[in-house]
Parts: structure tokens; sequence; C-alpha cells
């Protein structure tokens, strides 16, 4: 009896994402529905705040004082869009302190990209046009993600981060355009950004194991390989435009798909940084453990203001 009135739920909440009508907190959904999104909306807030240390680590090193303001409020807006991503994991009933552990003690997963290191200022701009592009390819779609809280959420995310891809664009197109030594230093940049970039979107199509039925349940609207190809046919002329070169010599433009075609992503590379082997994974979570154990007494100070204000108030 119990199956048969799961089942109908089921049915009843399937016809609902068929017909777009958005998933609430306090709706029935199937506990693997919940699940995916716990998953992927803590995976997304972790990328945010992990996502803060690349070009956190050029804040005092900014060129000038436009810029250094430009970039504080860019890794300011990240730390928004993880409290953001950890609130809307939260109105599926996860529990922040234990996500944040997750992440911390390696069993939680967050984006490639954050692995790999800033060596220089040209890479603030290369994680602008090629990092806060990607996110936003990716994030668009999901403002119409079938659960309420994550689609709203991305509303605001994607306004501030086509800020941030125009502030990385511009920088380029300044080091683009200076002497030798800074169109190198964009170069440099960009040939180590864009294969990194590109795997940001996940597994190919054939190996993603999560895109079908996360397609089914919108929680996903494009698929890994949709989106990096869109990706891919933005970008590309954008690259010409400012004079660089991508470091592909298998990219060409098909006349008869209207797309271009690029080549072969280094699969092992990119599973190696998601298993944890990547250039920085260890520093990158060794200074997340380390800002909350120098938090901590932030925490308790807090929470005992709290208490005494909420004591004087029903005395
Ligand atoms: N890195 O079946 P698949 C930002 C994992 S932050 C690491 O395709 P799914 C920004 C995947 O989790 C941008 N792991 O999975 C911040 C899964 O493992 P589990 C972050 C990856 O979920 C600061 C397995 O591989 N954006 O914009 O259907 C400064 C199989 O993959 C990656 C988001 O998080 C990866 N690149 O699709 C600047 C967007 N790719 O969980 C910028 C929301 C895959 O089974 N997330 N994996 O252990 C998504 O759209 C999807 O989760 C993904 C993956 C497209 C990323």
């Amino acid at each position: 009896m119990k199956e048969v009135n799961i089942t109908e739920l089921e049915r009843m909440f399937q016809e609902k994402i068929d017909q777009d009508i958005k998933i609430e907190p306090k709706d029935w959904m199937p506990d693997d529905y919940r699940e995916t999104l716990i998953r992927q909306i803590s995976q997304h807030a972790h990328s945010e705040i992990v996502g803060m240390l690349p070009e956190g680590n050029w804040i005092t090193r900014a060129p000038n004082l436009r810029r250094k303001a430009v970039l504080l409020a860019k890794v300011q807006d990240e730390a928004g869009h993880g409290l953001y991503l950890y609130s809307a994991a939260e109105t599926l009933g996860a529990d922040r302190e234990d996500t944040i552990d997750d992440l911390h003690s390696g069993k939680a997963k967050y984006s490639s990209i954050f692995n790999y290191p800033t060596l220089t200022w040209a890479d603030m701009g290369a994680i602008g046009w090629l990092v806060d592009g990607a996110a936003i390819m990716n994030q668009v779609p999901i403002c119409r993600c079938s659960y309420g809280p994550y689609a709203r959420a991305m509303v605001r995310v994607c306004k501030e981060e086509s800020f941030h891809q125009r502030q990385g664009f511009e920088i380029m197109m300044t080091l683009a355009k200076g002497s030798p030594e800074q169109k190198a230093m964009a170069q440099d940049a960009l040939n180590r950004f864009w294969w990194p970039a590109l795997m940001m979107f996940g597994p190919s199509d054939g190996e993603s194991k999560h895109t079908a039925q996360s397609m089914k349940w919108k929680i996903k609207r494009s698929t890994n390989d949709e989106l990096r190809q869109q990706f891919v046919d933005v970008t590309v002329p954008q690259a010409e435009m400012i004079g660089l070169t991508l470091p592909d010599a298998d990219l060409s433009f098909n006349e008869a798909t209207g797309h271009y075609e690029y080549g072969e992503i280094n699969w092992a590379e990119f599973w190696e940084v998601v298993k944890g082997n990547g250039p920085c994974n260890k520093d990158r979570i060794d200074t997340r453990r380390k800002a909350k154990e120098e938090g901590q007494w932030v925490r308790e100070a807090a929470t005992a203001f709290a208490q005494k204000r909420a004591a004087r108030k029903s005395a």
C-alpha cells in the first residue's frame, strides 16, 4: 500500500516538473532528488568559497588601486554566493557545519579549476574571463532549475558573475594591448587556464553519471558537453578579438555545424585533480581548515553575544 502511495507521489512530482512548476522546500520530493540537490548545491557552495583563494592571493599585489578595489569586491561577491548556496542547501535539510566538515575532510568535491595556482597578475584576467565565463554558461540555465531556492539564488549570482567576467576580459584586453612582456603574460595565463576551464563543465556526456536523471528532474537544463560547446563558441572569437591564441592545434570552425571543434581534453588530468591530486588541492583544503580554526573565537564571541542579548530581552 505504502509503495503505491510513493509511486503516485513520484508521478505527481514528475508531472509538476514537466509543467515547469517549481518545487519548494516544504513540498514532497523523492529522496534521490533531495540528495542530488544537496550534493550539487553544496559542491557549488564549496567551489565559491574555495574559489576565493586563487584570486585572494593577488589582492595585496593588484597593480593599482582601481584593480585592487575591483578584485576585492569580486572576491567578496564569491563569499556571498557561497553563503546563498549553503542557505539553499539548508532548505533541503543539510546541516551547514556537516557540509563544511565534509569539505575539510576531503569527502566533498568542489570545482577542479580552483586547484590550479595563480602565478601572475594575468591569471586574474584569465580567471575572470574564462572561469567566470564558464561559470555563467553553466549557471544561467540553473536559473530555470526546478528547485525554487536554487533557481532564485542563481539569478543574483549570474548578474554578479557577468560583472566578474567583464572585469577579467578587460584585464586580458589591457595586457594584450600592452608591452610585449604584458602580452606574453596574458598569453601564458590563457595557455594555463584554457584546458582547465573546459574541464569545469564536467566529464563528457557519455561518462557523466548524473546528467540523465538531473535533466529529467530539470536540476540540469543542458548537458556538460552542450554547455562546453557553447562556451567554446563564444570564447574563441573573444580571444581572436584581443589577439591571443588558444592553446589548441585542433581548434577549427566547422561551417556545416556552425560550431568550433576542439581537441581532446586530458581526462586523466581532470580525474586526478577531482580525486585530490591537483597542484593545489592540499593547499586549498589546508587553508580552509586553518581559516575555520582561526575563526573559532569569532563564532564563540558571536554566540555568547547573541545568548546574552536573548537573555536580557526575556528578563
Ligand atoms: N570539478 O555526473 P557528473 C564559480 C564530479 S564556482 C570537480 O557530470 P553533475 C567561481 C561530479 O561532482 C563554479 N568535480 O556530475 C567561484 C560527480 O561527482 P560526485 C562551480 C566535478 O553534478 C569563484 C562526478 O564528477 N559551479 O563559478 O551532474 C571564482 C561526475 O560528474 C567536476 C557549479 O558547481 C569538476 N569540474 O555535473 C570564480 C555549478 N565536474 O558528486 C568562479 C553547479 C564533475 O558523484 N554544478 N565533477 O561524487 C553543476 O552544474 C554540476 O554539478 C557539474 C557536474 C556540471 C559541475
